[in-house]
């Protein structure tokens, strides 16, 4: 019976693993300095937490990929440290990427987070989403993110982009209550910032894991799975879930098990087996290798086309990349790789 446009959305209808005429495609990143259109925006706004916190900038950024290549969703410009900041943590952003001069290295410390409520604290987020939604060509879905507790974990411990993840594991190997009272405070913030989202028009959300695959399955079992768990339960009914771990295919069964629609996958996985392992349960995202989009526009359609080959028939596929966009990519090259998709016929 129902008309309404949500349903009709193309991104909206794959994950419900509908048959489709052709796969509907955004990017990873689709927003970013490989566009000359966002790097005036930064330069105009001073900075990127500026880009953020300020809705027009934010707004504009996050239509600029939709104008320019026709993608079929947008995904809000924010990033995914930006509650850590709300909870109190100190956050900066330079050339290299994202800085927490003030890890957390005690008990004291992780009491002393804060639970806002998102409206009060990021209000920003709430108000983008809007902005965005009406800028959006009727078509077009809006995707809310968040990061998954265990990789917002990794940043407040490290204090920036992990590489061994040494403090990170001795919190999780020799104060596991710690870890724990860190992760439930954080899984507390995710949900809420999802919920957030939801409320102000974000029609699918996204769970970023992007550190969980530096874990074995006993440890991503033991100290990740369980609070990521919590925060998909505690969703709205009726918005499709995606969840993005980088370099899992060992943690895909487990990832499985998780209450999501779609798994995001990134470039190591093989798509056509994981059509095989989880094509009768879940929608899959994904999933070009991003450092193909360096290649020549017409090599970028012709690995795209194989791609699309690989899940021809399958319903539930949303074309992706396996990670980000390169900041070096040609323009050009991601408008090869939405047009291969749109190009694809039942
Ligand atoms: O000005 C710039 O171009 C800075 C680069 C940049 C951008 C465009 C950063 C810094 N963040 C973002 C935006 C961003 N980040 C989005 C916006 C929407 C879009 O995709 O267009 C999203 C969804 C994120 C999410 C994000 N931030 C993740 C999870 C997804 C992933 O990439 O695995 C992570 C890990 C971050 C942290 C982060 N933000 C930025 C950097 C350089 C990093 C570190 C990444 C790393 O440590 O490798």
């Amino acid at each position: 019976m129902s008309t309404t446009s949500t349903a009709t959305r193309l991104l909206v209808r794959a994950l419900a693993r509908e048959r489709l005429p052709r796969p509907p495609v955004w990017l990873m990143r689709q927003a970013g300095r490989y566009l000359p259109e966002y790097r005036a925006v930064r330069q105009q706004a001073g900075g990127f937490l500026e880009m953020i916190r300020r809705p027009e900038y934010a707004a504009e950024v996050t239509l600029q990929p939709v104008r320019r290549f026709g993608v079929d969703a947008a995904i809000l410009f924010s990033d995914i440290l930006v509650p850590l900041e709300a909870m109190g943590m100190e956050l900066v952003f330079n050339d290299q990427g994202p800085l927490l001069p003030k890890p957390l290295r005690s008990r004291a410390q992780i009491d002393g987070l804060r639970l806002p409520e998102p409206a009060e604290s990021m209000p920003y987020v709430g108000e983008a989403l809007r902005l965005v939604r009406r800028g959006l060509p009727e078509e077009t879905a809006l995707i809310g993110f968040c990061g998954a507790p265990f990789t917002l974990a990794s940043y407040a411990i490290e204090g920036g982009t992990g590489k061994t993840f040494s403090h990170l594991r001795a919190l999780m190997y020799h104060a596991e209550r710690d870890f724990a009272a860190l992760m439930d405070k954080l899984a507390v913030m995710v949900a809420a910032h999802l919920r957030y989202q939801a409320d102000n028009g974000a029609e699918v959300l996204v769970l970023f894991d992007t550190w969980a695959g530096a874990l074995g399955g006993e440890d991503y079992r033991r100290y990740a799975m369980p609070w990521s768990r919590r925060v998909l339960e505690h969703l709205p009914r009726g918005i499709p879930r995606v969840v993005f771990a980088g370099t899992s295919d060992h943690l895909l069964e487990d990832l499985a098990t998780l209450p999501a629609e779609c798994l995001a996958l990134d470039h190591r996985t093989s798509l056509d087996a994981a059509f095989r392992r989880f094509g009768a349960s879940h929608a899959l995202q994904g999933n070009l290798d991003p450092a193909v989009l360096l290649a020549p526009p017409d090599e970028v359609q012709r690995r795209t086309r194989a791609l699309l080959a690989v899940a021809a028939g399958q319903p539930g596929h949303v074309l992706n990349l396996g990670h980000g966009v390169i900041k070096d990519t040609d323009p050009a090259c991601v408008a090869a790789f939405v047009a291969a998709a749109k190009e694809t016929s039942p």
